[in-house]
């Protein structure tokens, strides 16, 4: 019986303290941190507090300062805390010093995203992406793990002489970078070939800031059911399908993963086959959640990521979904200030006849935009 209990208990969450830094703006440092716990919450550990310096520069050695080191040891020992969650990115070094420091494992924002895509990443692509991103981002911070090694030089087996167990791990994780690359560009071809069979139709792309409502969207569009989550990260994946009007116009659409402030930079790199099918896209839709009091920040972060995966700038529609949880003088507001913009409820349905009629307008003009 006890054994049977042992099992069915479920493991303690990992509880955690956050750390932020962030002279200038109090409310941007709030809003990264409330978003910063949703993360934490999504990796499944436990917030139990915030602590956040605002003022002096960046410590080099430890990121925050000597007095805020000394509130925080204090706290997370008080909290009984197992980890802390830095919101920015830490250096190696500033890593190795705070876990000294503090006796506790310490994270940083990159890690932490990228924690959570490797738990969310469920086709072939997107593990082969993650694992990639992951491996670019640990493969400098291999340093000194095994310094009490390095003075082995020359061991047996893989290693060659005189190369030292840091230097044998670093080679391995290169192997393995080199082998997912490779079958990452194999996956890219096999899209690149459907790609082109879909190239005479309109492909208009969902994109935007994380929990926007892009996969609602998208099923309410092309009447699909994709996951759809009040988690961040819930899509991970691209997925395309057809949209037809009654008179036989075809649109294809695609959902796609959503972007976060601080998104870290491997990941963008390494989603590239997921992030080609936006890329490649006729028609760009950024869908903004227009209930979320901080969205104009959010619109600026996705300007961003698109800027650095974008060869060249490519006209965007704005579609502010949500329209149901915002007043209808801010509906207004935003249609006055954005022209050409939508104001849509992926969830009543609200406004999505329009924006249907427009995707298939941009698609009429195409030689074989016709469903046979
Ligand atoms: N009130 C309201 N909620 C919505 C609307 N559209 C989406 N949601 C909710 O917003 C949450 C996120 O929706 P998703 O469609 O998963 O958002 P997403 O942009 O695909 O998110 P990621 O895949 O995580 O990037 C879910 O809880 C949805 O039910 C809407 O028009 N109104
Ligand atoms: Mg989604």
């Amino acid at each position: 019986m006890k054994a049977l209990h042992l099992v069915c208990e479920p493991p303690r969450a990992e509880r955690a303290v956050l750390v932020g830094h962030g002279a200038r703006d109090r409310d941007r440092l709030a809003h990264s941190l409330d978003e910063l716990s949703l993360l934490a919450d999504t990796a499944g550990a436990r917030v139990l507090g915030r602590i956040a310096q605002r003022r002096g520069p960046i410590h080099p050695a430890t990121f925050i300062g000597r007095g805020k080191l000394e509130e925080l040891k204090t706290e997370v020992e008080e909290w009984d805390a197992d980890l802390v969650i830095f919101d920015d990115d830490l250096s190696p070094a500033q890593v190795r010093n705070l876990e000294k420091a503090l006796g506790r494992k310490v994270v940083d924002r990159s890690e932490l995203i990228l924690d959570i895509f490797a738990k969310r990443a469920r086709t072939r692509e997107s593990r082969l992406q993650v694992e990639l991103a992951q491996l670019e981002y640990s493969l400098p911070r291999l340093t000194g793990l095994w310094k009490h090694l390095e003075r082995q030089a020359g061991g047996i087996g893989t290693r060659g002489p005189g190369e030292t167990q840091l230097e044998t791990d670093r080679r391995i994780v290169r192997e393995r970078i080199a082998r997912l690359k490779q079958s990452l560009e194999r996956v890219e071809r096999e899209r690149e070939t459907q790609r082109r069979r879909r190239r005479r139709e309109l492909r208009a792309a969902l994109i935007g800031y994380t929990n926007a409502g892009k996969s609602t969207l998208f099923n309410g569009l092309t009447r699909s059911r994709v996951q759809v989550e009040d988690r961040l990260f819930a899509t991970l994946d691209a997925t395309t399908r057809q949209m037809v009007s009654r008179d036989r116009k075809v649109a294809l659409v695609t959902d796609t993963v959503g972007f976060i402030r601080k998104l870290p930079h491997h990941l963008v790199a390494s989603f590239h086959s997921t992030l080609a099918e936006t890329v490649e896209a006729n028609l760009l839709l950024h869908v903004v959640d227009a209930a979320d009091p901080d969205f104009r920040h959010r619109m600026g972060v996705v300007e961003a990521v698109m800027e650095e995966i974008l060869p060249a700038p490519r006209p965007t529609t704005l579609v502010f979904n949500k329209s149901d949880r915002i007043r209808e003088d801010l509906a207004a507001g935003l249609r006055a200030e954005f022209s050409g913009c939508f104001v849509v409820s992926a969830r009543t349905g609200e406004g999505l006849a329009q924006l249907r009629e427009f995707v298939w307008d941009q698609a009429s003009g195409r030689p074989w935009s016709r469903a046979s």
